[in-house]
């Protein structure tokens, strides 16, 4: 059983966003088109409330861009996004989202980041999305969406680790590169973890 997972589509990841993709709004049709050839589809959401701990405007003195530690965790500081029940977490408009069959979101702790769309970034608690999959027995996940060289690359990751065979959507996903060339270190790190990459034209 194979599951699509759609990651992070949200107008704050798009252009005109608060932490834009370059171009992240051409995911959006690619998705589109190979939803409806998967019996489930979860999507994930970045759902922070305002005082979230990776948002620089919380840290006095801070910059997005900056690093610190959060909780012991080394944390990336961002621009505000994707505050809960705002525009900007919304799903972006033009995204299919009659067709996801599940939603799941992260990052709703202001403590910890959340990129996997199935731990947090400590890996400690779980969001529910393996219990999702594991009911439905997925043994098979296909991951698409934004930002490749965060979300989309780290839930890619603890597929992996989890056991699920993953795959991810070459041209159903973009990087944010806070450095440049972090799209394609990141797909590497996918193919050196034992995933694949395909083109979405397979569906
Ligand atoms: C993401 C940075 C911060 C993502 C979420 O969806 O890739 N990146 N929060
Ligand atoms: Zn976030």
């Amino acid at each position: 059983m194979d599951a699509l997972l759609v990651v992070d589509v949200q107008n704050d990841f798009l252009p005109g966003g608060a932490l834009a993709v370059p171009r992240g709004d051409r995911v959006i049709p690619v998705i589109n088109r190979i939803m409806p050839h998967f019996s489930l589809v979860i999507a994930t959401q970045d759902w922070h409330p305002a005082d979230h701990g990776s948002f620089a405007s919380n840290h006095s003195g801070r910059s997005p861009g900056e690093v610190i530690q959060l909780e012991g965790l080394q944390q990336i500081l961002w621009p505000d996004h994707c505050v809960q029940n705002t525009p900007g977490a919304s799903f972006a408009s033009g995204l299919d989202v009659a067709g996801f069959h599940g939603v799941v979101r992260k990052g709703s702790d202001p403590r910890v980041d959340s990129y996997s769309g199935f731990f947090d970034n400590g890996g400690t608690r779980a969001t529910g999305l393996e219990r999702i999959l594991r009911d439905r027995a997925v043994t098979r996940v296909i991951v698409c969406g934004l930002a490749q060289d965060y979300c989309v690359k780290f839930t890619a990751l603890d597929a992996l680790r989890l056991g699920f065979e993953t795959v991810v959507v070459e041209d159903g996903t973009l990087p944010v590169e806070v450095s440049p060339g972090d799209g394609d270190r990141a797909l590497q790190e996918v193919l050196d973890a034992g995933g694949t990459l395909v083109e979405h034209g397979v569906w």
